[in-house]
């Protein structure tokens, strides 16, 4: 293949194969071509990895001999009296697997209430035995805690892609849409970490893009729709609201207008007809420039329920997005505040949202910053379905030319508490359905993914696309955990490795953060690429993100004395927030305006901190690199070689981001660094 497996790679784990032929040697399926594809995943594993060639039993039990049994829970109950008991431990999704005694003979049974559930549950076995698993006794039952677990593709139709940085489009080209070998292996990757959907166009469809809901491409979408439903995943579209213009020739798009309602609802029938299994659409409305119900003096609720009627009697779902700011508004006017907009925009609609509606919030107020507050949507939508949604491709975070783990942050924004019922409101539990009784929530990734070799650019990329998986069926797990996994199945238990690899991804974020923009401060970046540092990027553009750094201070005052954006937020945040003393100091510079010879807590003045942080960050860069020179000859050498020159350009663009940020403090203030350190290239 022209291309690497991720951790779905077969590696040659022959030396395991003692360990597990006395398990393997016989499987009974039980049920119907369905079960051909985990079937054929769990054979190729066998033979391919650890040599062993199961004999195979279609709807035929076996006597006297070990086996494995699978097949769903309907089928195996028939059999196997006991499991009626597994009924209440499963959910729709989840699995169980579990070795238990049947007249005499060890029966490993792999089972779930659907055919999605036992495709998860033969990837977990494969993950278990790939990592050389003792599967004796095992006794595992596995439910996904979040309903929707997506990936968006911000692909253009003629290949390209938003914020993409691992090669071109697999799923488009020239305008035509692509199918091939990797189209499969693609979805395996995605059902393997049990993401069970793709919104597979960028949310901003171009004029010339809406054609992608015409039979012209519906037919071929049809194709790919299938070949993900067999991996349990459904294939959802970005759709421009305008499209009754552009396509249906309308003069308008107002959601209450008759003629649009009808224009879409025999749209989405004919969607239908292509694409049975089609999950539903994903929008990004009134927002930089995309058309929307605002046009029309209509809200976000008008606009969403009216295509979420169209979608109802196929059980299709809307994704209205949250990402809804003016962005010139921030433009000379002091008074207005971007990281205000999604709560303003969306707050006062909590409760006018149908069902099959759900809003997909970013995880801050600005746009996937190194570090931003969690977005104050969650815990104030109390009635309102929701999906977090995360950057996966590292647009702000290094372009997949640095090394910058996303577990971490990920981890804390979903740990963070809202308060919203009091504690124990965090975000992981509003999108389980525990705060609030609203089960249609999820998670949401902007793929990481193109065409190159390692799908992801930087091969260590691939945890973060990995761990996003991960963390949306279980946002418990510990990320250490994860990143353990991740690493296992990717580069074998070999000790230095998991070591070394732990320390560099569970350290790069913070490392990045450092030499970029610390303490909440956020973008600084060149402006439209979004790449190495540039402190006056946005300063004076109509865009925004100011810092209005001068002389005296930087920063943007939001609290209650200043934008007031502190005020979104539930008691305790909005005080611990509010106050400079108290405000997390992680954050200190989005949330205030803070002078330069501020002291925090460790006694430093703010830009001696900045000052300081810039060094260790790079010095920590510096460590990262050293961590992965030491695994030379432990690591395939191209992955090896590849890696390395990418660490190599990190540490110049480290040093880079240092140099330009110090600078321009220094020539801000005039003040030095107290260590005589040279800040000024
Ligand atoms: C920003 C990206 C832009 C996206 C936008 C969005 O720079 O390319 O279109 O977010 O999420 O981060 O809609």
């Amino acid at each position: 293949k022209p291309y690497n497996m991720c951790w779905l790679e077969y590696t040659d784990l022959s030396k395991y194969k003692n360990k597990y032929i006395k398990v393997f040697e016989n499987v009974v399926v039980l049920g119907g071509n369905e079960l051909n594809l985990p079937l054929k995943e769990l054979k190729n594993f066998l033979t391919f990895s650890l040599n062993i060639k199961p004999k195979i039993f279609k709807n035929t039990l076996v006597k006297g001999r070990n086996y494995v049994l699978i097949g769903r829970l309907i089928e195996i109950k028939k059999i196997f009296k006991e499991s009626e008991r597994f009924e209440k431990l499963l959910n729709d999704e989840g699995f169980i697997i579990k070795r238990i005694d049947i007249d005499g003979n060890k029966v490993l049974i792999i089972t779930a209430k659907s055919y999605n559930g036992i495709v998860y549950g033969i990837f977990n076995l494969i993950e278990r035995l790939k990592r050389g698993e003792d599967i004796e006794n095992i006794d595992i039952v596995s439910n996904p805690s979040l309903r929707f677990r997506m990936l968006n593709h911000w692909d253009n139709l003629d290949g390209s892609i938003e914020r993409g940085y691992a090669g071109k489009s697999i799923f488009f080209r020239e305008n035509k849409i692509l199918i091939n070998e990797r189209t499969k292996d693609y979805a395996r990757l995605l059902s393997s970490i049990g993401v069970n959907g793709v919104v597979i166009n960028n949310v901003n469809v171009k004029k010339k893009e809406v054609e992608l809901i015409t039979p012209s491409y519906l037919k071929k979408i049809g194709e790919l729709s299938k070949i993900f439903s067999a991996y349990g995943i459904k294939i959802y579209l970005s759709i421009n609201f305008a499209s009754p213009i552009y396509l249906g020739g309308l003069n308008t798009a107002d959601p209450l207008d008759k003629r649009v309602a009808v224009w879409w609802k025999a749209k989405v029938d004919e969607i239908y007809e292509y694409v049975p299994d089609f999950g539903g659409f994903l929008v990004k409305a009134d927002s930089e420039f995309n058309p929307g119900p605002h046009m029309y003096g209509r809200t976000h609720a008008d606009g969403a329920n009216m295509l979420g009627e169209a979608l109802e009697s196929y059980g299709g779902f809307v994704i209205w997005r949250a990402f809804v700011y003016n962005c010139l508004q921030d433009w000379r006017d002091t008074n207005t505040d971007r990281a205000k907009a999604a709560y303003e925009n969306f707050k006062p609609l909590d409760g006018k949202f149908s069902e099959n509606v759900i809003v997909q919030i970013k995880y801050g107020p600005m746009d996937f910053q190194v570090r931003e507050p969690v977005n104050p949507l969650f815990g104030g939508l109390e009635h309102t379905n929701q999906i977090l949604e995360l950057q996966i491709t590292q647009e702000y975070t290094g372009q997949q030319i640095h090394l910058c783990y996303l577990g971490t942050l990920w981890k804390e924004v979903l740990d963070f508490d809202t308060y919203a019922k009091g504690e124990g409101s965090k975000v992981k539990e509003i999108l389980k359905g525990n705060v609030f009784d609203l089960k249609n929530n999820g998670m949401a990734g902007v793929s990481n993914v193109g065409d190159d070799i390692n799908w992801t650019g930087h091969d260590l990329a691939q945890a973060n696309l990995y761990t996003f998986g991960a963390l949306s069926w279980n946002p418990d797990e510990r990320i250490e955990e994860v990143v353990k996994r991740w690493i296992e199945l990717t580069f074998g238990d070999n000790e230095k490795v998991i070591k070394n690899i732990s320390y560099m991804l569970l350290s790069s974020h913070k490392a990045y953060e450092k030499y970029t923009t610390p303490l909440g401060l956020g973008w600084m970046v060149n402006p439209g690429h979004h790449y190495g540092p540039n402190p006056e990027g946005y300063e004076y553009s109509k865009w925004g993100t100011y810092h209005r750094a001068n002389y005296e201070a930087i920063g943007v005052d939001r609290s209650s004395r200043g934008t007031g954006y502190t005020l979104q937020y539930h008691s305790p945040w909005r005080e611990i927030y509010d106050n400079i003393e108290t405000c997390p100091e992680e954050l200190l510079l989005f949330f205030h305006r803070v002078p330069y010879n501020y002291k925090l807590k460790s006694g430093k003045t703010l830009i001696q901190t900045y000052y300081d942080l810039h060094f260790e960050g790079v010095e920590e860069a510096e460590e990262i690199r050293k961590k992965w020179i030491e695994l030379k000859g432990e690591i395939e050498d191209k992955i090896y070689e590849r890696v390395l020159n990418r660490l190599d350009i990190q540490i110049e663009h480290a040093k880079e981001w240092r140099d330009v940020i110090n600078t321009y403090f220094f020539r801000r203030t005039g003040i030095p660094d107290e260590k005589g350190r040279k800040i000024y290239p």
